[in-house]
């Protein structure tokens, strides 16, 4: 029973994911579903990648959280037109769904937009289940949170077209081994792309930025 109403959940997303990459595709926007448990650093990278990427790149960003608009108001000062998403109004969702997604990005509109960003809530598990309609997904890891994670957690690694690994200027004052990360991410998917960044010191950010550039790009071309 339990089993068939997740089915039910999940191909009704289907659908409205669809729906949605039918919508992205039509405006030629690049859209990008990033995920991570709450804290790795995502909403810091946005805001220093971002800043880097106007004028000339046209960026929208949807970002959920449960509560609260703090991440909304950091991303604003970017210049990207931006949306706060908060899920307790939807019964506190652990995971953006396609139709949230949809009502957000029609309110947001991306007919003036090269490239999307959907941050998504603060978890490992749920937001991998969730197609949104998105070009790429990308996961985020960051160095205080064990290096055994994508192997706890190994469909959110699967499912990602790359991963990041953040906060890589804290190496020095943890135990946390940086190599043996990127290992167990190789394991549960072994081309996965891995960018090891510092939002904070934007160390390493430059070859990410080239990824997004280059995806944003193609997308545009392809018109
Ligand atoms: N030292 C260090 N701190 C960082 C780095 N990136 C982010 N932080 C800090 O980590 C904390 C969490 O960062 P956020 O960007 O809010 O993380 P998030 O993934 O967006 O969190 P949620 O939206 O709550 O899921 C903040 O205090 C950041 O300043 C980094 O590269 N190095
Ligand atoms: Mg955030």
């Amino acid at each position: 029973m339990e089993i068939n109403i997740q089915k039910n959940v999940l191909e009704a997303n289907e659908t409205e994911a669809d729906r949605n990459r039918k919508y992205f595709n039509e405006n030629n926007v690049f859209v990008l579903n990033m995920m991570s448990s709450p804290g790795s650093g995502k909403t810091e990278t946005l805001c220093k990648t971002l800043t880097k990427l106007a004028p000339k790149i046209r960026v929208g960003v949807l970002v959920g959280d449960i509560c609260t608009t703090n991440d909304a108001d950091r991303l604003a000062v970017t210049g990207a037109k931006v949306l706060q998403i908060n899920t307790d109004q939807f019964g506190g969702d652990c995971h953006l769904a396609a139709h949230v997604v949809e009502k957000y990005a029609l309110e947001l509109g991306c007919e003036d937009l090269d490239l999307l960003i959907v941050e998504n809530i603060g978890n490992l598990v749920c937001p991998a289940e969730f197609d949104i309609g998105e070009d790429a997904k990308a996961v985020m890891l960051s160095v205080t949170e064990g290096e055994d994670k994508p192997l706890k957690y190994p469909v959110i690694f699967q499912v990602a077209d790359i991963a990041i690994l953040n906060k890589i200027d804290l190496l020095p004052y943890l135990d946390f081994d940086a190599g043996l990360a990127v290992e167990n991410m190789k394991k549960v998917h072994p081309q996965i792309p891995v960018f090891e960044i510092a939002a904070k010191t934007e160390e390493g950010l430059e070859p990410w930025i080239q990824w997004l550039k280059e995806k944003v790009a193609q997308k545009i071309g392809r018109k």
